[in-house]
């Protein structure tokens, strides 16, 4: 769950961009005559990746690409079905693994896990002792503390009981509470990564959700369905609000990540979009939005944006819908796409 971004120069093959760098890198820190051809190849690859417009989905369309081959397209297509490269995983080095699992610490980024591993940190035992010379926050603390936990993916079963506790609190708080579960729960899988909720009410009655989250959350806590906050909205009364933190099924469930977002009503069909992704679908409706002179975000689809030369924003635009998805995917002419087609 982030802030909006400006996302226009997105490609729909990133991820997969993404991924034969990683190989490249690979590549290139071997150094032999072969590696040398393979990174040259690899380069050809990527620079037309890059330029492509229409998402990569088959063996045919990766074997077009210039400077591609069947074992290239082998590749593509792994990193389409998968995610991952074996290749890569094979390949990987005491510096690449200890990175990744320090990168793995909520909070933690790539050049952070970096910086430690070049100061000589090894294990989360060497992150806990040098706690202090290295400065960890307090929201890295909390992810070092349920590491284990936070690593695994969340049954598809557990993340709905979680989801009917929460519910049931807010039923309490109001009744004509609007609360849906979102991002890969929604869109069919059949494990989640973390709980990510949509709050909202319908304000006909002249009662918004102003100052409801909070006592959602005051509620959880006293369950002892929350447990940490890792980040939590101000206390006031705008209906736009984001909390995360983290969260278990009382009395003793693992440590779960839960994201709430509160957004104005209005809003709600941009907001599910949004919400619901997945990341990739979300850039490539937002590239196709642009191109149709409108911007998508999480608040709703904008006509009349004026931009300058490097493509920025110089006007916000008029919102031309926002209520509900089907509005919006009508708005932009694409052809409604159920949330569990929206996934790569
Ligand atoms: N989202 C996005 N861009 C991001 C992060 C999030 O568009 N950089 C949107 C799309 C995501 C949704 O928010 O589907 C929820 O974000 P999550 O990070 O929780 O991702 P998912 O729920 O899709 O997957 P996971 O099962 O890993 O949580
Ligand atoms: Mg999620
Ligand atoms: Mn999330």
């Amino acid at each position: 769950l982030e802030e909006p971004q400006e996302e226009s120069s997105e490609n729909p093959n990133q991820y997969i961009i993404d991924k034969l760098k990683e190989l490249r890198s690979i590549y290139q820190s071997k150094q032999g005559d072969t590696d040398t051809f393979k990174v040259f190849n690899l380069n050809k690859v990527i620079g037309d990746l890059s330029r492509v417009k229409h998402k990569i989905t088959t063996r045919a369309q990766a074997l077009k690409l210039n400077g591609s081959g069947a074992k290239t397209a082998d590749k593509i297509m792994e990193i389409i079905q998968t995610g991952g490269l074996q290749r890569i995983q094979a390949e990987d080095t005491e510096e690449y693994r200890v990175c990744k699992m320090f990168a793995g610490i909520y909070d933690v980024g790539a050049k952070r896990a970096h910086k430690w591993y070049n100061m000589g940190l090894r294990t989360l035992e060497d992150v806990e002792a040098r706690k202090d010379e290295i400065g960890l926050t307090r929201n890295q603390a909390i992810g070092l503390r349920y590491y284990n936990d936070l690593q695994e993916r969340i049954p598809r079963a557990e993340a709905s009981a979680i989801f009917d506790k929460i519910r049931e609190a807010a039923m309490k708080i109001d009744g004509n509470i609007t609360l849906y579960i979102m991002g890969s729960y929604r869109r069919g899988e059949q494990t989640v990564g973390d709980i990510d909720l949509l709050l909202t009410r319908d304000p006909t009655d002249g009662i918004t959700h102003a100052g409801m989250l909070h006592k959602l959350l005051d509620t959880l806590h006293d369950q002892g369905l929350l447990t940490d906050d890792l980040v939590i909205p101000p206390h006031n009364k705008a209906l736009e609000q984001k909390y995360m933190g983290i969260g278990r099924l009382p009395p003793d469930g693992k440590l779960r990540r839960i994201d709430i977002l509160a957004i104005p009503y209005d809003q709600k069909g941009a907001a599910l979009i949004y919400f619901t992704g997945d990341d990739l679908f979300n850039r490539s409706i937002r590239l196709l939005a642009h191109k149709k002179g409108y911007s998508l975000n999480q608040r709703g689809l904008y006509g009349g944006v004026m931009r300058d030369t490097k493509r920025k924003k110089m006007t916000e635009g008029v919102i031309v819908a926002s209520k509900t998805e089907k509005e919006i995917f009508d708005v932009l002419g694409v052809p409604w796409r159920e949330p569990h087609e929206r996934r790569r």
